[in-house]
C-alpha cells in the first residue's frame, strides 16, 4: 500500500488533540457529535456498512436545527490487519463446525473507526437526498433541458426564506414588497427591514431570527441584529472556499491556476485518505459559469484536457495509483451545479458510478472534439427520486 494517505492521518490527530478544531473558511465547527440527537434512520446499507440518519440540535431555546449525520463503517486499513487478530480483545466464539468457526471480535477503539460526516445545518434537501426513495428515470432532450431543467436551476439559485421563531415561511413575494434582493458575482444577497419580520417587543430577546438562503443545496444563517440588516447568502460556498483556498487549502493535490483552462483536485469529502482502495478526488474548475455537462462545448476542451491528463500525473505521483486504474467521469445531473470531475479508483465501486449517472471524461472530450454542440444535441438520461421537485416539473410536462 502506497504511503501517500499516511501524513494526513497524523494531522488529524494531531488536530484532535488540539481540540479537533476546524477553522478552515473562518468557520469554526462551534458544536460536538454528542450535541447531536438522532430523529430517525433515513436510509442505511448492510453491505456498504453505512448509516444515514436524520439529526437534530437543540438550542438553548429547545429549538431544533436539523442535522444529517453519516456513520460508515471504515475499510480495513492493510498495515493493521495483524494487530486485529495479535492484540487482547473480546473475541467470542459463535459457531464451530468441522473445519469452519465464526467469531465475532471487540477491536480496541484505534482498530475500529467510524468516520462521521455532518451537515449542519442541513436544509430540507439535504435531509431528502439521502432518504430512501423510489427513483425513476428521465430522458431528457436539449428541448426538456432549457424548458424544464435549466429554469428548474436557476430558480432554485433564488430561493431565499425566513425563519421566524421556529415557523419557517416562504418569503419570495414578501421580498418584493418589503424588501430588496438580488444576485451579486454569484452571491444571494436580501436587505430586509428587520422590524417587519420581528416585533419590536421581542426583537432583542429573539434569538430565532435565523436567515436561511437556499439554493443549490447549499444555505447559509443569519442572526439579525435588529433594524436594517444587509444579509447575503452563498451559494455553492464549499466550492468557492476550495477554489478560493477558504478550506480544504491544505488537502489540495494539484492545481493549475489558469483562470479559463485552470482546476484544483482535492480529496473527495467521501474519502478518508486513509486507504487506497475507495480513493475519491474531485477537480473543481476554476471558470464558474460552467453548470453542468450541458453547457460544456469544443471551447472547452484544453480545460478539460488539463483536469485529464494533470489529475492523472498528480494522483500517480502523490497516491501510486496509475491512469488505468482510475475511473474518471462527471455526474449528470450533478447536486452541484460548478462543473467537477470525479476521480475514483476502478476497483471501487463508488456512489454514482453507474451507467445513468457518470459519463467518462475521455468520451465526453472525444464526443466534443467530434461535434462542439454534442451536448446541446443529444438526450441525457438520469436517475431522479420521486419526491424530488424537477421529478414533479417533469411529471407537469407529461415527460413521464
Ligand atoms: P455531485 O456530482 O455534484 O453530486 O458531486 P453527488 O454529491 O450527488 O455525487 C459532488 C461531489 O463533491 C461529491 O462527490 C461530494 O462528496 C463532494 N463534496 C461535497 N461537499 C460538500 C464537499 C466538500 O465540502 N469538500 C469536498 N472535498 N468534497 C465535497
Amino acid at each position: 500500500m502506497a504511503e501517500g494517505p499516511q501524513p494526513k492521518r497524523k494531522r488529524e490527530e494531531e488536530e484532535e488533540k488540539n481540540g479537533g478544531t476546524d477553522t478552515q473558511g473562518g468557520a469554526t465547527a462551534a458544536f460536538t457529535l454528542s450535541d447531536l440527537r438522532v430523529r430517525r434512520v433515513l436510509r442505511e446499507s448492510a453491505r456498504d456498512k453505512i448509516v444515514f440518519l436524520h439529526a437534530e440540535r437543540i438550542g438553548l431555546s429547545g429549538e431544533g436545527t436539523d442535522a444529517v449525520v453519516i456513520l460508515e463503517k471504515t475499510p480495513f486499513q492493510e498495515e493493521k490487519i495483524p494487530d486485529l487478530l495479535k492484540k487482547p480483545m473480546n473475541a467470542e466464539l459463535q459457531m464451530h463446525n468441522d473445519i469452519y468457526c465464526t467469531f465475532y471480535l471487540s477491536p480496541p477503539p484505534e482498530l475500529s473507526e467510524i468516520k462521521a460526516t455532518v451537515v449542519y445545518p442541513a436544509t430540507e434537501k439535504h435531509i431528502q437526498k439521502y432518504l430512501r426513495q423510489e427513483v425513476h428515470l428521465i430522458r431528457e432532450t436539449w428541448e426538456d433541458y432549457k424548458n424544464i431543467t435549466l429554469p428548474f436551476i436557476q430558480s432554485q439559485s433564488f430561493s431565499i426564506q425566513v425563519g421566524f421563531l421556529g415557523h419557517w415561511c416562504s418569503l419570495l413575494g414578501f421580498l418584493g414588497l418589503s424588501g430588496l434582493w438580488w444576485k451579486w458575482k454569484d452571491i444571494d444577497c436580501a436587505w430586509i427591514p428587520a422590524s417587519q419580520l420581528i416585533p419590536p417587543a421581542i426583537q432583542p430577546l429573539s434569538p430565532y431570527s435565523t436567515w436561511r438562503s437556499e439554493g443549490d443545496n447549499q444555505s447559509r444563517d443569519y442572526r439579525q441584529a435588529g433594524g436594517w440588516n444587509l444579509k447575503c447568502g452563498r451559494r455553492r460556498v464549499w466550492v468557492y472556499n476550495i477554489l478560493e483556498k477558504k478550506a480544504e487549502a491544505d488537502r489540495i493535490v494539484h492545481e493549475n491556476p489558469d483562470p479559463s483552462s485552470g482546476f484544483v483536485l482535492v480529496p473527495d469529502l467521501k474519502w478518508n485518505q486513509n486507504q487506497l482502495d475507495d480513493l475519491y478526488l474531485i477537480a473543481l474548475v476554476h471558470r464558474r459559469e460552467i453548470k453542468s455537462l450541458r453547457d460544456l462545448t469544443a471551447e472547452h476542451l484544453p480545460l478539460l484536457r488539463n483536469v485529464l491528463q494533470e489529475g492523472k500525473e498528480a494522483i500517480v505521483k502523490r497516491f501510486g495509483v496509475p491512469g488505468s486504474q482510475l475511473r474518471i467521469y462527471l455526474h449528470y445531473q450533478p447536486s452541484y451545479q460548478h462543473l467537477h470531475v470525479h476521480f475514483t479508483a476502478l476497483g471501487y465501486d463508488a456512489p454514482g458510478s453507474s451507467v445513468e449517472r457518470a459519463h467518462l471524461l475521455a468520451d465526453v472530450i472525444d464526443n466534443l472534439a467530434m461535434d462542439s454542440m454534442y451536448y446541446q444535441k443529444r438526450a441525457l438520461t438520469f436517475p431522479l427520486r420521486a419526491d424530488e421537485p424537477l421529478f414533479k416539473k417533469f411529471q407537469e410536462a407529461g415527460k413521464v
